[in-house]
């Protein structure tokens, strides 16, 4: 057997010194993709795993804004266009303080297989800056996203590059970055996605992530014989992606009984499941302050725990929705010992490879972000064709694509896994459907 997969991860490492969620997630897509490697040796002589592993292009640009106080500040921007076999980069733009090309790079690389699996034609790509929206005022979060915009918009356009939302970008940010485009270039045309509803949004993408979530969620549980109904689910998070899942989860009849964010988590056994409880998660995340703590002094009967993650908590059923590398180890190790059969993963990159590892060898079943959250990618390339065909959908045609789209994704990634494992592996099958598409794309298109 070769060790070119071994090989191109070692590379990836030395040529990205000290990006550590960039090399987990090489090495966890890689490693996966053995297999087809061995079936196919013209990946090999065309330098594929090589091509694919470095971003087509990388801008990291100045982002230089004024604050209330007038004093100038300077954040970093980036924005990776990781591949475009498959179509133009499509991804987020993430604003947090953690952000570095590290964050940026796992994130783009993650979005090409991702896209690759909703079975439409967008590339991978992700951006965004080290910017804490969290407690800025509206005035702070225009200034910075206008300059923001002001050096991506010569990158970005509907059929090069359409960026979108993510963590610390909401439908205010996509709004002020959309302004200055349309400012600056005098298009009105899709170069964003998730815009509002009165300037050429998608409608139901705001719940796309989380509802998509749930109904591969669903899937996975069809295909091992149960049912959402009646379980009892730990939900962490509270921003877009858990309320979009807490919302469809309450329709389809499951308890959903945590939340989280980072001073801690809230326990609800009631459950979060009443209209205004979900409600009242869009409006703790609107609030700016980044805390969860609040929902114990509005909702009694539910508790607050502090500095704690909500693994702890027994269910049948885990949807992380918070950020990468949420579950290690020892969540994984509570998770397996609480008797739960399935995690199924919402924020990107939510688990480590070695808590994965340690859930499958102990009979959990993972559906992997990349699958599970491509509901959302999946709504903003809905968003593309309405915005180039001078249309609207209703919420209805938009749920139905999404439905099919995210059973489709189950099944491929099904499918795929049985044939290179022989065996139901959400993880290996999510890589090996997403990869052979864009694998396909790129020896079809030369050494480019
Ligand atoms: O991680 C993701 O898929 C997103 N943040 C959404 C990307 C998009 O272009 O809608």
């Amino acid at each position: 057997m070769s060790n070119y997969v071994e090989r191109c991860i070692e590379l990836c490492k030395q040529k990205n010194p000290g990006e550590v969620e960039f090399h987990q997630t090489v090495e966890e897509v890689l490693t996966s993709l053995k297999p087809v490697m061995d079936a196919h040796p013209e990946y090999e002589a065309a330098g594929l795993l090589e091509r694919l592993t470095e971003p087509e292009r990388g801008i990291t640009f100045r982002v230089p804004w004024v604050d209330d106080n007038g004093k100038v500040q300077v954040n970093k921007g980036y924005r990776y266009e990781f591949n475009s076999a498959i179509g133009p980069y499509k991804g987020g733009l993430r604003f947090a303080p953690n952000v570095y090309p590290g964050i940026i790079k796992f994130l783009g690389f993650e979005q090409i297989f991702k896209n690759s699996l909703t079975g439409l034609p967008i590339g991978g790509g992700k951006g965004g800056s080290d910017f804490d929206p969290n407690g800025k005022s509206d005035g702070e979060v225009m200034r910075f996203c206008q300059s923001f915009m002001t050096e991506l918009y010569r990158h970005i356009g509907p059929h090069t590059d359409v960026p979108a939302g993510d963590i610390g970008v909401g439908a205010r940010e996509v709004g002020y970055m959309y302004g200055q485009y349309k400012k600056i270039t005098n298009r009105f045309e899709g170069v964003l996605t998730g815009k509002g509803l009165s300037y050429g949004g998608c409608k139901g993408r705001a719940e796309a992530t989380g509802f998509g979530i749930v109904w591969y969620a669903e899937e996975m549980l069809k295909a091992n014989g149960e049912e959402i109904k009646g379980k009892t689910v730990v939900l962490s998070g509270f921003g877009n992606v858990s309320w979009g899942a807490a919302w469809k989860l309450q329709q389809l009849g499951a308890k959903v009984i945590t939340i989280s964010g980072p001073d801690g988590y809230i326990l609800d056994e009631a459950g979060i499941d009443t209209d205004e409880k979900i409600a009242y998660l869009l409006e703790l995340r609107g609030s700016g302050k980044n805390i969860c703590a609040p929902y114990a002094d509005k909702f009694a009967g539910s508790k607050f725990f502090a500095g704690k993650k909500p693994w702890e908590v027994k269910a049948d059923l885990y949807i992380p929705c918070a950020t990468q590398n949420e579950i290690r180890i020892e969540d994984a190790k509570a998770i397996v010992a609480s008797g739960a059969k399935f995690v199924c993963e919402g924020s990107n990159m939510s688990s480590t490879n070695e808590a994965i590892a340690y859930m499958q060898d102990n009979g959990i079943i993972v559906g992997p972000s990349k699958a599970a959250n491509a509901g959302g990618v999946a709504c903003s390339c809905i968003e593309m064709g309405q915005n180039a065909g001078h249309t609207v959908f209703t919420n209805e045609q938009v749920y139905e694509q999404l439905h099919q789209i995210m059973v489709g994704i189950h099944q491929a990634c099904a499918d795929a896994s049985q044939k290179y494992y022989g065996k139901y592996d959400l993880v290996k099958g999510a890589n090996i459907a997403g990869f052979l598409k864009v694998a396909d794309a790129m020896m079809a298109q030369g050494i480019v």
